[in-house]
């Protein structure tokens, strides 16, 4: 729906897939850990979306239409430190084993009226949305019937794919007339596109790339005029956290409400999306990683903009350390650990209680870097100021509200480290029960 919606989607999905493949020649060892990873299958299938929610109803039930899919929220994202009047979460599968099937996050944020300053608008703004009915009918007697039974038959998951992806379309009809959608607007662009619409139509739509320079790079040539900067940590030989980089898709004809035909005009809500994914900082490496972002953007009071930000950004991150020997052992990032052949072998007693490191220096284990699978505010905030036509950004005061956006959304939101730690956690016992296994095996 979404690419034939955005056609230049078409074109970045082939571009993307273009760099990775070339990627993956330049890289035998890169191919060969992805591979054991289980990631080299989902990399081209995977995707973030994003869409805008106006009311806190909303909020509660798309938490309940994506659980239906497996999908959680995790993490809570203040962006009015950016002068966006919203925060958000983003909703994906945490098990390893389901992100592998289902490599899909939507970034969802919810608009806070509460941050619009005059009093008559944030009452029309509240009572234009208390108007409109985002789910269909039958989507909600089907995520009924799933909380209900736990699950859905084949056929009804069918129908229930078919009856969720309407609340994602793009509607050219504004709810609102041309003056409404002006004033709106004005005092803020991403509350026109939330209030005036039937719904929360998908914005963008994210392909990962294993080379976001490259593509950054290519852009141009296919006719894609991205933002000059990535956001996100610098180019790096480990990649950690995310890289993204944005551009501008489509400036779309609508119709507002009013006489007749009502009176024809455009608005810009969708945009295209590039990013590159890394390594899972732990909250150390996290505070590391915010305190040189922060140097760099702080300085002289520019945010990201001024020409040699890429530069000053390279120069800050030298002391982040860069090999993966010394991310894990230092405790910056999460790793998964395996087995090797050599420990699916082993024939002597008490290796599942040695400690890690030494399992590792015997070569029985190995450690592969556990892939960031959320998002980053400062790096959301630059990516909707620049889809929103705005300017370089700059510090505003945090007016984080997360009591508000849980109670909103009917459930707690996961909180991200304690997923990653989680996940090694994992990997660690299921090593621990695998030398059990290999020991016991080899004893019969
Ligand atoms: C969401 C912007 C944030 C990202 O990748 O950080 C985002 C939006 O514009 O609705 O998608
Ligand atoms: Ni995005």
């Amino acid at each position: 729906m979404y690419r034939s919606e955005v056609p230049q989607y078409g074109t970045l999905m082939e571009l993307v897939a273009d760099v990775n493949a070339a990627t993956l020649t330049a890289s035998p060892a890169l191919k060969a850990d992805l591979e054991r990873t289980d990631d080299l299958e989902r990399i081209g299938l995977e995707r973030h979306g994003a869409i805008r929610l106006g009311t806190a109803e909303e909020l509660f039930t798309i938490r309940r239409l994506f659980a239906v899919m497996g999908m959680v929220p995790v993490g809570y994202y203040d962006l009015s430190v950016a002068g966006v009047p919203v925060h958000s979460t983003a909703f994906r599968p945490v098990r390893a084993e389901n992100l592998a099937r289902n490599p899909f996050r939507v970034f969802t944020s919810l608009l806070r009226l509460e941050l619009i300053e005059e009093e008559a608008l944030r009452a029309e703004t509240a009572a234009i949305l208390a108007r409109r009915r985002i789910f269909t009918p039958g989507a909600l007697a089907l995520i009924e019937r799933f909380e209900a039974t736990g699950g859905l038959t084949s056929t009804e998951a069918d129908d229930f794919v078919r009856e969720a992806v309407e609340t994602f379309r793009w509607h050219s009809e504004a709810t609102v007339d041309a003056d409404t959608y002006a004033r709106l607007s004005k005092v803020h662009r991403l509350i026109a596109d939330v209030v005036c619409f039937k719904g929360p139509h998908i914005n963008h739509l994210t392909p990962r790339t294993l080379d976001i320079d490259a593509v950054q790079h290519a852009m141009p040539a296919h006719g894609i005029a991205a933002k000059d900067v990535i956001e996100g940590p610098p180019t790096r030989r480990c990649p950690i956290l995310l890289r993204q980089t944005s551009f501008k898709a489509l400036e779309e004809p609508i119709r507002f409400q009013g006489e007749g035909e009502g009176q024809a005009g455009t608005h810009t809500a969708r945009f295209g999306e590039i990013e590159q994914r890394g390594l899972a900082l732990t909250r150390k490496g996290r505070a590391l990683y915010d305190e040189l972002l922060s140097s760099v953007r702080d300085a002289g009071g520019q945010g990201n903009a001024g020409v040699d930000y890429a530069r000053r950004l390279t120069e800050a991150f030298a002391s982040f350390p860069d090999d993966y020997e010394t991310l894990r052992r230092e405790g910056f990032g999460y790793f998964r650990y395996v087995l090797t052949d050599k420990g699916d072998q082993v024939s002597s007693a008490g290796l599942d209680s040695m400690p890690i490191e030494a399992l590792m220096a015997s070569g029985y284990v190995d450690a592969y870097p556990i892939v960031y699978e959320d998002f980053l505010p400062v790096s959301a905030a630059g990516i909707f100021q620049s889809n929103l036509g705005g300017h370089e950004q700059r510090s505003f005061a945090a007016n984080a509200n997360q009591g508000a956006f849980v109670e909103a959304l009917g459930s707690a939101v996961e909180d991200e480290f304690a997923v990653y730690e989680k996940a090694e956690a994992r990997s660690i016992a299921s090593v621990r029960a695998g030398l059990r296994h290999a020991l016991h095996h080899s004893a019969a």
